[in-house]
């Protein structure tokens, strides 16, 4: 009989709502469903309440293992060490990373709690699979405690070149806890190409053949596998006849534009919306005889405003559309439509479905899902893709217009290309996007992490 897996993220798969646990959206949780449901898995994560310990619970096929974490732990651990360190030297160190070893004791503290509530439920020959930066140690601590199990550990995010990761002041003992794991997988070539670099030099790791490394007497095997989207859920919304009607409506409201542009993000100072901004002002700018050909629409989606580079993001870009908004606007007709909060699904596919232009300028991202969910929502193979060339996602969506998000007159002059292409290459274009796309689904992912972990 298949060995039953335990999945451990930060977050459990399920929210609070009202009065009732719903299980949260996105094609992670999707995918992995299934597969806990029929291996009888379980799931190891934080509940979403501070301070309140939840007792285990079934839900969606599969059992649910709430970690409870304090006041204090939210602020050391997550805001602090998760996103206060590790994030901004992950994503190179954008935004300078803090260093405080009260910060790195509580990440240490709660990583062993994590594990411990696995301990509790994994078999002595069961899988587990770790999920992401906020649980680097985990693998080592649960290898401790369940030393015959199959460990797995996927990083969502970027892994820095050694030179970023150097810094940190505990990158043996991150490192020592993630070769504990037999598989350790990454989003990109450049981010498993990295890591094995940093444990060659920190923990004289000797890279064999075939993507594994051999560490402390033991074979680590290093994976690439690039994380997808369900396919078929947005491309099902897109074509529906509601949503084709309301991206109608949507591009009337918004003044019959010739071409809509459209950025959807985490505010997060990782996804260049500000530089991004600067580009819309120069392509108006370069416009000024007739501005209003464009709306360019911006959903920012509110994330760690505790974390003070947070604020400082939301105030420049903020400023930013003030000030472009002010320069070019005239009476019912403005060019930036910024929307600060999330919006349901059905809304974000309206956008989906009736922007001409995707602008998705990361300075740097582990593979950015919002690029993929567009090409999803294009069932006329009409639209275009810029993308930056250092999200992960362009590592395989070359037909793509790739931009070094840093050069704003690149991308403003990309813009215009978007703007004047011919029908014939943006339909050239989508269609061999798609196919990366739909190749490599959220489902494809998940079979190649587990299928690597079984073997
Ligand atoms: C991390 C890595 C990696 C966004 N706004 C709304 C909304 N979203 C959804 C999108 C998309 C998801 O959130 C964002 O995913 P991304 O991949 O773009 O970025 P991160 O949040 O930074 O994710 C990233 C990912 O993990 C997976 O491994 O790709 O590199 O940083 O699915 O659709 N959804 C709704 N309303 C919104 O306003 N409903």
């Amino acid at each position: 009989m298949d060995s039953r897996i335990v999945v451990v993220a930060n977050r459990l798969p399920v929210r609070w709502v009202e009065d009732r646990w719903e299980t949260s959206p996105g094609g992670l949780v999707r995918a992995l469903v299934p597969i806990l449901e029929e291996r009888k898995g379980a799931w190891v994560g934080w509940g979403g309440v501070a301070g309140e310990t939840i007792e285990p619970f079934g839900h969606a096929g599969i059992e649910q293992i709430p970690v409870p974490l304090s006041t204090d732990d939210i602020d050391d651990f997550y805001f602090g060490f998760c996103n206060g360190t590790l994030w901004p030297l992950y994503h190179d160190a954008i935004a300078s990373p803090d260093f405080h070893r009260h910060w790195w004791r509580a990440y240490e503290r709660v990583n062993r709690r994590y594990a411990e509530a696995v301990a509790e439920v994994l078999d002595p020959e069961g899988i587990a699979w770790v999920q992401d930066y906020q649980l680097q140690l985990a693998p080592g601590f649960i290898r401790n405690l369940v030393p015959s199990a199959k460990i797995g550990f996927y990083l969502h995010i970027p892994w820095p070149p050694v030179e970023l990761f150097s810094r940190l002041p505990w990158r043996a003992e991150i490192l020592r806890g993630l070769v504990a794991a037999d598989v350790v997988a990454f989003q990109t070539r450049r981010s498993a190409e990295n890591f094995t670099r940093c444990v060659r030099r920190y923990l004289g790791g000797v890279p064999k053949a075939q993507g594994t490394i051999d560490v402390g007497g033991r074979t680590v095997r290093v994976q690439r596998a690039p994380i997808g989207i369900d396919v078929d859920e947005f491309r099902q919304l897109a074509a529906s006849p509601e949503i084709q009607d309301r991206a109608r409506r949507l591009r009337e409201d918004l003044g019959k534009p010739e071409k809509l542009i459209l950025g959807v993000d985490r505010l997060d100072y990782t996804k260049g919306i500000d530089v991004r901004l600067k580009a819309v002002d120069t392509l108006l700018a370069m416009s000024a005889d007739r501005p209003d050909r464009y709306a360019f629409v911006q959903v920012a989606v509110p994330t760690r405003e505790e974390v003070p580079a947070y604020k400082d993001l939301r105030e420049r870009v903020e400023g930013m559309v003030g000030r472009i908004n002010g320069e070019y606007a005239r009476p019912g007709w403005s060019p930036i439509h910024y929307l600060h909060r999330s919006i349901p699904l059905h809304d974000l596919v309206t956008y989906y479905v009736a922007a001409d232009i995707m602008l998705v300028t990361p300075l740097r991202d582990g593979m950015n899902l919002v690029a993929k969910e567009y090409v999803a929502c294009r069932p006329d193979n009409d639209g275009v893709l810029i993308l930056s060339e250092f999200a992960g996602a362009a590592e395989n969506m070359r037909s793509a217009l790739l931009v070094n998000p840093h050069d704003v007159d690149q991308v403003a002059t990309t813009l215009q290309n978007a703007v004047e292409m011919e029908p014939e290459e943006i339909e050239s274009r989508m269609r061999s996007l798609k196919k990366t796309v739909k190749r490599e689904d959220v489902y494809r992912w998940a079979r190649v992490c587990l299928s690597a972990l079984e073997a």
